[in-house]
């Protein structure tokens, strides 16, 4: 096929509203993936691009996993769907235990959602519902983090940082932000920033205007990803937790992005020495293969629910989606995790890693350069925007990018990247020059 529309009609193009996508651009001059294989992508003209960015954040083990693809289309012959509500199959205990075995101490219940937006929700729901099952019902308020991306449905908008995704939008749940952490001091940090653990105090100034007793959660990405890829802090997220504990208020870990291996660590939690009580997980943890999302939270709000006098036959927690726990979803996520933890695959990140972190600083005196951040395999970069137009330069080199086989993700003011987990370095070298000239030529 060399056809860059892949033989689609007008019609067919005009007839899908894609997600998050500048549609009237992209229909121009679409960008269609054919095939997927390891850390490349064949695109409709036949040519092979780089995925550097492991699908949207979810494919770091690469695609056409054979494990993967076996337990799939096994697990479809042998039970497509099951009930989600009153009735189980097999494969999601399973598959609950052995995300446990990811997490830090302490978080070891499973609730399944399908997408990362929907382990927010129930992240946030939970959150209330424990309050009040603990008889203090005005624990409601929600504290969010500017810059904070935590999916697209009403409570993530609400507690999310980003204008863009939330004032086209209206009235929304009652929220408040902290600070972002992005320091101009900190610009070009490798790893995590040293300045900026004092920006968790602004905690205490949310407490002080609302009172700990009126608030529900905090929520933040231990590394915030779609605002521009942040790592945290040196200790600022040892020290939400310990206001979080000091007011008791729940922290919960937005680990969309982090969870499964990115930071070259099971978890965020882990990489930056901090448990939260609840955590969103999603993308990874079925390497994209199928939709799986979960919220999973520490055992004494697992209990909370279940310590009631209630008979046994009432439900504990009125929430839950028709595709939770979804069979072949859960088998996906069970072979995944297999092959993460058999192929050594964290560690491997880990290494990988420090190659990188080299490798991206070579950018730090490129043309309109304005700053570099990384952590494990993921990194943003921020680009001086045209005059009025801050968001087109990300765009041109992103187009540069695809014309020469890299796809990279762009959007606002950055640049993003997050490399699959089986990246050579050869490939990662490849990657940044290619980003060098793309730089350059869009001076
Ligand atoms: N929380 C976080 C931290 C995320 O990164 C979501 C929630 C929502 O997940 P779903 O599955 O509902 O999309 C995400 C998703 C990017 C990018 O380029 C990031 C996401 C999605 C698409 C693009 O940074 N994150
Ligand atoms: N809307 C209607 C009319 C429904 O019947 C359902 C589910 O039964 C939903 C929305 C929610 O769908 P889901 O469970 O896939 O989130």
């Amino acid at each position: 096929m060399s056809d860059k529309f892949a033989g689609l009609t007008k019609s067919q193009l005009d007839s899908h509203w894609m997600a998050f996508t500048a549609n009237r651009q992209f229909k121009k001059d679409p960008r269609l993936m054919v095939a997927a294989d390891g850390c490349y992508y064949t695109d409709a003209t036949g040519r092979k691009i780089f995925d550097g960015l492991s699908g949207l954040w979810t494919c770091g083990l690469g695609h056409n996993v054979p494990e993967i693809n076996e337990a799939v289309s096994n697990q479809m012959k042998e039970l497509d769907y099951s009930p989600a509500f009153q009735f189980g199959h097999v494969k999601s205990f399973q598959l609950a235990e052995r995300i446990c075995e990811f997490m830090p101490e302490g978080l070891n219940r499973v609730f399944y959602t399908n997408s990362g937006s929907e382990a927010v929700e129930t992240s946030l729901k939970i959150a209330r519902a424990y309050w009040r099952k603990l008889g203090k019902p005005g624990k409601t308020r929600l504290i969010g983090r500017l810059k904070g991306y935590h999916g697209v449905n009403f409570g993530g908008i609400s507690v999310g940082g980003i204008g863009a995704n939330r004032a086209p939008f209206g009235e929304t749940l009652a929220a408040d932000h902290m600070r972002h952490t992005m320091l101009p001091e900190s610009a070009f940090s490798r790893g995590m920033p040293e300045n900026g653990a004092e920006l968790a105090d602004d905690l205490l100034d949310l407490i002080a205007l609302h009172d700990a007793t009126n608030i529900a959660a905090v929520i933040v990405e231990p590394l915030a990803g779609s605002g521009g890829v942040l790592p945290p802090p040196v200790g600022y997220l040892q020290r939400l937790r310990k206001i979080c504990d000091d007011h008791n208020i729940l922290l919960i870990f937005d680990e969309v992005i982090c969870a499964f291996g990115r930071m070259g660590a099971n978890t965020g939690a882990e990489a930056f020495g901090v448990t939260p009580d609840i955590m969103a997980l999603a993308k990874q943890v079925t390497n994209g293969a199928m939709p799986l999302g979960a919220t999973v939270v520490k055992q004494m709000i697992y209990d909370a629910f279940m310590d009631t006098d209630a008979p046994e036959y009432m439900l504990e927690l009125p929430h839950g989606y028709t595709y939770s726990a979804h069979p072949v979803a859960c088998a996906a996520g069970l072979a995944a995790l297999e092959v993460l933890e058999q192929q050594q695959i964290i560690p491997r990140v880990a290494k990988t890693a420090v190659h990188f972190e080299k490798s991206i600083h070579e950018l730090d005196d490129c043309p309109n350069v304005l700053d570099v951040r990384n952590y494990g395999l993921a990194s943003g970069l921020t680009l001086a925007p045209y005059p009025g137009e801050p968001a087109r330069r990300p765009f041109e080199v992103a187009m540069r990018m695809w014309d020469k086989g890299f796809y990279v993700r762009y959007g606002g003011d950055t640049i993003q990247l997050g490399l699959p987990f089986i990246v050579e370095s050869s490939e990662i070298d490849s990657l940044v020059s290619a980003l060098h000239e793309s730089l350059e030529e869009c001076a």
